[in-house]
């Protein structure tokens, strides 16, 4: 058997998750339209028998503004060290910048390093030539893949390059194993996608979902859970005009856990404010940001 680590990185949006997702032909990692999505390293076990390749979803690198940024630009370059690989993901539509700058700055330069240009959808033929031709100058010894993850485009072609590092190795996880996280952490998630595709501006950001209690029955489930704000005016933005769209965040993330867990769900959903909690390590700790 062969087996190794591979760590996914690169700015918020570039599309990791979605990469991470179609590799494993599952979706582990949540997905949205928006920027720092992503808060901790995700392990997701990619297993054909003859390859245990462990994939790690980061957070987006990011100037970070509060202690949870913070966190999640050191749970990203944490991630890189001791993997067979890098892939850096970038998003072909975005010029190279003084962020992607900050990237390569840090950026282990022993590790062998996979450079994927992802959202190739977007542009035209010259613009793809344009964009590698950058990032083969930036990092001239790394393979350059082009890629359109959400049209499963060079995922296989990625597979099969990263392949050929992987040495001989124990089977780190059981065959059948998807991540690393507890289901508590995955059904957090779930509610957070639909909080942060339901709701607008810096609401998102701001906010985190805690799993109280999960009692798995035989025939159903029984959740309950606590989205935490930062503000008391966000609170009222979650519940929504006579609770409609807390409703509409819960009815949302039952649909996605009734299909992961095949049985009925009963998701009970609290809003409670923790002032800036995105600055409190202790807060930070209780809610799996450590
Ligand atoms: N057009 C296009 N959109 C894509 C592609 N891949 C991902 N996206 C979209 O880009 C957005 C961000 O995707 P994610 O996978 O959440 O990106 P991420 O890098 O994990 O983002 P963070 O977790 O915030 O760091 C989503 O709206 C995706 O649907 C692609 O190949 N083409
Ligand atoms: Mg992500």
């Amino acid at each position: 058997m062969k087996s190794g680590f591979v760590a996914i990185i690169g700015r918020p949006n570039a599309g990791k998750s979605t990469i991470i997702n179609a590799l494993l032909e599952r979706k582990l990692s949540i997905v949205t339209e928006k920027a720092q999505t992503t808060r901790n390293s995700i392990k997701g076990i990619y297993d054909d028998d003859e390859y245990q390749i462990i994939f790690i979803d980061t957070p987006g690198i990011h100037l970070a503004h509060h202690s949870l940024g913070r966190y999640m630009n050191q749970q990203a370059f944490a991630s890189t060290k001791d993997v067979d690989a890098i892939v850096l993901v970038v998003d072909g539509s975005r010029k190279f910048d003084a962020g992607d700058q900050v990237i390569e700055d840090k950026i282990d330069k022993k590790t062998p390093l996979f450079v994927v240009i992802n959202k190739i959808d977007l542009l035209r033929l010259p613009e793809v030539e344009e964009i590698k031709a950058k990032y083969h100058e930036v990092y001239p010894k790394a393979v350059i893949i082009e890629m359109s993850a959400i049209e499963n485009f060079g995922i296989d072609s990625l597979l099969e390059k990263i392949k050929p590092l992987i040495k001989e190795g124990p089977r780190y996880f059981e065959k059948d194993a998807l991540t690393d996280k507890d289901p508590s952490f995955f059904v957090s998630e779930v509610i957070r996608e639909k909080l942060l595709k339901l709701l607008k501006d810096e609401v998102p950001h701001n906010l985190a979902v805690r799993v109280d209690d999960i009692k798995n029955q035989k025939d159903k489930c029984i959740i309950r859970s606590t989205i935490i704000v930062d503000k008391e005016s966000h609170k009222g933005i979650v519940i929504g005009k006579n609770g409609k769209r807390i409703k509409a965040i819960g009815m949302k993330a039952r649909e996605d856990l009734e299909e992961y867990y095949g049985k009925r769900i009963f998701l009970e959903l609290f809003v409670s404010v923790k002032e800036d909690w995105l600055n409190n390590q202790r807060l930070l700790k209780e809610l799996g940001y450590k």
